[in-house]
């Protein structure tokens, strides 16, 4: 499969009023979705129309290492890189494409380039006869003249940014703002959702309805979860079942509800306030029979904790990891290929950080201690504040550097970020 992708400038009606000045793959905000099948041979023909260095990461894709996108393979103003990768089979989830130029991410992302990746699998336990939404969830912040309002860094607001990450008080869903989505009673919907923004987590509730949880970062789960609200951090992303259980012509709204990730010293005044995000609006129709949801969706196979060689710990501080800051040059973490290690990752601060890691899905076996309730494929995970995850990862194929970092765009800019090298294996010689 063969993809043509340009970023540039272009202007855009995002909110009322004037256009926007935005970054755009293929002019649209967000770029367009890639839908890929299990085993495809990807190649991307990437452009970069942009005035800086760019680069496109494939967030959650195992991919070879020169087609990650990360800070190591900058792409220049006026060049082409081709990103060639395979897609694995098992590997069928809802990802998302952005940026990763070294201290730039949240200013590429924040103009407009983000986008999803949906990849299906030849064998979805799902049936094919749900509709299916997609929800790419971000936020931005606009001056009176429509202009995307990065404010200047030594202001107050540009402090509360750094700090914070920043964050808008427009949400979108995809390119609009409070979309009404149709729904006919008793249907089931399947919804893919993505977290692209840079820095605000997501408690997402719906009015009147429960969600069937049905799959994370890297796909389905084994079994579907009932759950009345999804906590999706930066970088993470969801896929649900929504049940239309109320009346025809019924409405309910889909919010984001308050979710304290801040040191209270830069919470923002109004954190406290629901925000709605969409309009889930029943046609008139008399209700039809709801498919079932089967009770088994896939196997999700444990990575082996006997043959983990190693324990890696990440803490984490506001800015830094293990006290450092990103250095392009320095290998933080050294792996043999085909090793299977835990990462412990500790937040040592007040305030949330969504701990990502390249190249390598993982599985969550605890969050302070407590055992994960259930497997899923994971590349993204919230550590909330002064709390503690550890994961489980095996380095199966592909080496080279690989970046691990903070998903809240400024934190990874100011250098909250590190470098993983996976090498070939030492063949018995120890030193
Ligand atoms: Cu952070």
């Amino acid at each position: 499969m063969e993809i043509d992708l340009t970023a540039g400038r272009t202007r855009l009606s995002l909110v009322p009023g004037p256009e926007t000045e935005v970054y755009a793959y293929n002019g649209s905000v967000p770029g367009p979705t890639l839908e890929l099948l299990e085993g495809d041979r990807v190649v991307v023909r990437f452009r970069n129309d942009l005035p800086e260095a760019t680069t496109v990461h494939w967030h959650g894709l195992h991919v070879p290492a020169d087609a990650d996108g990360s800070p190591m393979h900058p792409v220049a103003p006026g060049d082409v890189y081709e990103y060639r990768f395979e897609v694995p089979a098992g590997t069928a989830g809802t990802y998302w494409y952005h940026p990763h130029p070294h201290h730039r991410t949240a200013w590429q992302v924040g103009m407009g380039l983000y986008g999803a990746i949906i990849v299906r699998a030849h064998d979805d336990p799902l049936p094919d006869s749900l509709p299916e939404r997609l929800l790419i969830l971000s936020d931005n912040r606009f001056t009176d003249d429509g202009a995307i309002d990065f404010p200047d860094p030594d202001s107050e607001q540009g402090r509360t940014d750094a700090m914070n990450g920043r964050e808008g008080d427009v949400l979108f869903v995809n390119d609009d703002i409070m979309p009404e989505f149709s729904i006919r009673s008793g249907e089931v919907q399947r919804w893919r959702v993505i977290n692209a923004s840079g820095a605000r987590i997501y408690r997402l509730a719906l009015a009147d309805h429960t969600f069937v949880h049905v799959g994370s970062d890297g796909g389905l789960f084994e079994h579907p979860v009932e759950v009345d609200e999804i906590i999706l951090a930066n970088g993470e992303r969801a896929e649900l079942l929504v049940r239309g259980t109320t009346r025809p012509g019924s409405r309910a709204v889909l919010q984001t509800l308050p979710y304290d990730r801040y040191m209270p010293k830069t919470r923002p005044a109004d954190w406290e306030v629901p925000r709605d995000l969409l309009t889930l609006a029943y046609s008139d129709e008399r209700p039809v029979d709801s498919e079932p949801i089967p009770d088994v969706l896939r196997s999700v196979t444990a990575l082996d904790t006997a043959a983990v060689t190693d324990t890696r710990v990440m803490l984490m501080s506001q800015g830094r990891i293990n006290s450092k800051v990103m250095d392009m040059e320095r290998i933080d973490v050294s792996a043999e290929l085909g090793a299977t290690e835990i990462w412990e990752v500790e937040n040592l601060v007040g305030m949330d950080h969504p701990f990502h890691l390249h190249g390598f899905r993982f599985q969550v076996l605890d969050r302070n201690g407590v055992p994960e309730p259930y497997r899923s494929w994971k590349d993204t995970v919230n550590v909330p504040k002064r709390e503690r995850v550890r994961f489980i990862v095996r380095y199966n194929d592909f080496p080279g550097l690989w970046m691990f970092h903070c998903h809240i765009l400024d934190h990874e800019d100011q250098g909250m970020m590190g470098v993983l090298e996976v090498g070939q294996p030492h063949t018995g010689i120890h030193h």
